[in-house]
């Protein structure tokens, strides 16, 4: 570790290196160092980000307008994310022609937390309306760092393949047969939105794609300091962004807990999140992205279901997994989940 940290131009020297947070793709690591900052070094999975140089080109591009739009904001620096380049390129990146690697400095005294209170979402849907906000005007073009990453036409056709091709066999156990029985029903009106973007009702616009709860960094006082997590900034639907907050914020347990009898859409968190995000995308919100913030609520949690249940039956090669059933567990999670929010449907349009 200490050999890549080598090829970026980092103050101090790395006094310890551990693993850091949990995400699903990537490896994260701290770099505690003797100097005024600590790094975080990510080791980026090229099998999934498959063009890491567009991958960093969007987030280059995406920081450098945010620090623009913040300039002479003291705390700018826990506000925006700083890469660290490499010492021989000067490329935000390092790689050995194999494996690729990052690092960015660690925003001090910052919290990240796996689940929020009302108060905090109302914050959240601000400050992911105003990420989009300010990446609205940005004059690069970024390209999609997973080519059709949130097309719900896709990620559909992906499961009916995958259970053609049966590679391990799981389309034996009955309860696979079942859930794939109770999912299908539901598959085209979840595609809509797919279908208003080719009528031209829908627009695409610079959406972060990754809204987990766990990619906000709050200060001490609850202040929302910055969004993290980048890999997957890149043109979508506001619905990317809108659902994929609420699909773990809104869930009273986390997105793999087994007790599926526990899941339930919150909608005291809907309803701050929504209120928040109102507020933050007032400026370019279209009346039919706006109308359609409860079918994206209802979307995300079964776009996750049949992301985590095309890797069950494809044997486990896309996500993390940590015991051979937890990707079944998770779409078990995630489907309890959209069945909770797509029963309050009504009321999430009350509020609306
Ligand atoms: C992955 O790596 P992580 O945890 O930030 C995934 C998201 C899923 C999420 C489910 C590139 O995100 O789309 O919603 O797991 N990222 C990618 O927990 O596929
Ligand atoms: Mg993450």
């Amino acid at each position: 570790m200490k050999d890549i940290i080598r090829h970026f131009a980092i103050k101090g020297n790395v006094v310890e290196i551990k693993p850091l947070g949990n995400g699903l793709i990537n490896d994260t690591l701290l770099v505690s160092t003797d100097g005024p900052d600590n790094y975080v070094l990510q080791k980026i999975n090229n099998s999934i980000f498959k063009d890491v140089e567009l991958l960093q080109h969007n987030i280059d591009c995406a920081t450098a307008h945010i620090r623009r739009k913040l300039a002479g904001d003291p705390d700018i620096d826990r506000k925006v994310l700083t890469f660290i380049p490499c010492v021989e390129t000067g490329k935000s990146y390092w790689t050995d022609g194999e494996a690729y690697w990052r690092v960015s400095v660690f925003i001090k005294d910052a919290f990240t937390y796996e689940t929020v209170n009302p108060k905090y979402s109302y914050f959240a849907g601000k400050a992911f309306g105003a990420f989009e906000g300010m990446l609205a005007d940005i004059p690069d073009t970024l390209g999609e760092t997973i080519p059709d990453f949130h097309n719900m036409e896709l990620r559909a056709r992906q499961l009916h393949e995958a259970v053609e091709a049966d590679k391990v066999g799981r389309m034996a156990e009955p309860e696979v047969k079942e859930l794939l029985a109770a999912m299908l029903p539901y598959e085209e009106e979840m595609c809509k939105a797919e279908r208003m973007y080719r009528e031209g009702l829908l627009p695409k616009r610079i959406c972060h794609c990754d809204t987990k709860v766990n990619n906000m960094m709050f200060d001490a006082e609850g202040n929302i300091l910055c969004v993290i997590d980048l890999d997957t900034l890149m043109p979508s639907f506001v619905f990317s962004d809108f659902g994929d907050f609420l699909r773990t914020a809104a869930n009273t347990v986390a997105e793999d807990d087994p007790a599926i009898e526990k899941v339930d859409f919150k909608m005291d968190i809907f309803e701050a999140f929504l209120k928040g995000y109102l507020e933050g995308t007032a400026s370019f919100l279209t009346p039919v992205e706006k109308e359609n913030l409860p079918y994206a609520a209802c979307l995300f949690p079964y776009m996750q279901a049949v992301r985590f249940f095309t890797d069950y039956i494809n044997g486990d090669t896309y996500y993390k997994i940590k015991y051979p059933e937890h990707n079944l567990v998770r779409t078990r999670n995630q489907w309890a989940l959209f069945k909770s929010a797509l029963s309050k449907v009504p009321q999430m349009k009350a509020l609306l």
